[in-house]
């Protein structure tokens, strides 16, 4: 039985993060701030899921160029589970643009330019519904209890 206010969200590590080799970097902050990974993809986004994933977007200047990075290379999708975990991983990716970015965020510390900005987060409860059901069936998420918190 999970903990109460548990929650499960969908992280997307973007094309550039995993082509500069920040997989593991991203990864082990998700990780290390106590989040548990319960389901992880690597896969090429197609232009018709980048286009259900960020419907949202379309027609807006910079659509185009989204899609054009999300399909550019290898993705890895992670599902990650925690107490809050949708807008913890938020507060742990930081603002949308890279340039002002708080430090100690993901992408204020590893990023610079907008659209390739690392990292992609479910904003709510009902996108990470939607997103996760995107790139993750229900049989594939794994269900276990992270041994530094069997105790708490
Ligand atoms: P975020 O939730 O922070 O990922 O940002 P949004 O959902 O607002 O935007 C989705 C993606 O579109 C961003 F990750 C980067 C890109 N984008 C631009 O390239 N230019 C913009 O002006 C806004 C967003």
């Amino acid at each position: 039985m999970p903990e109460a206010g548990t929650e499960r969200t969908l992280v997307l590590l973007k094309p550039d993060a995993v082509k500069r080799g920040l997989s593991g970097e991203i990864l082990g902050r998700l990780e290390r701030k106590g989040l548990t990974v319960v389901g992880a993809r690597l896969l090429r986004v197609t232009p018709d899921l980048a286009g259900r994933h960020y419907f949202e977007h379309a027609g807006k200047p910079f659509y185009d160029g989204l899609v054009r990075h999300i399909t550019s290379g290898p993705v890895l999708a992670l599902a990650v589970e925690g107490r809050g975990a949708i807008a913890v991983v938020r507060l742990l990716v930081g603002a949308t643009n890279p340039a002002t970015a708080a430090p100690g965020t993901i992408r204020g510390d590893l990023a610079l330019a907008m659209t390739p900005n690392l990292i992609h987060a479910s904003d709510s409860s009902a996108s990470a519904e939607r997103e996760l059901a995107l790139f993750f069936r229900p049989e594939d998420y794994h269900s276990y209890v992270r041994t530094d918190q069997e105790f708490l």
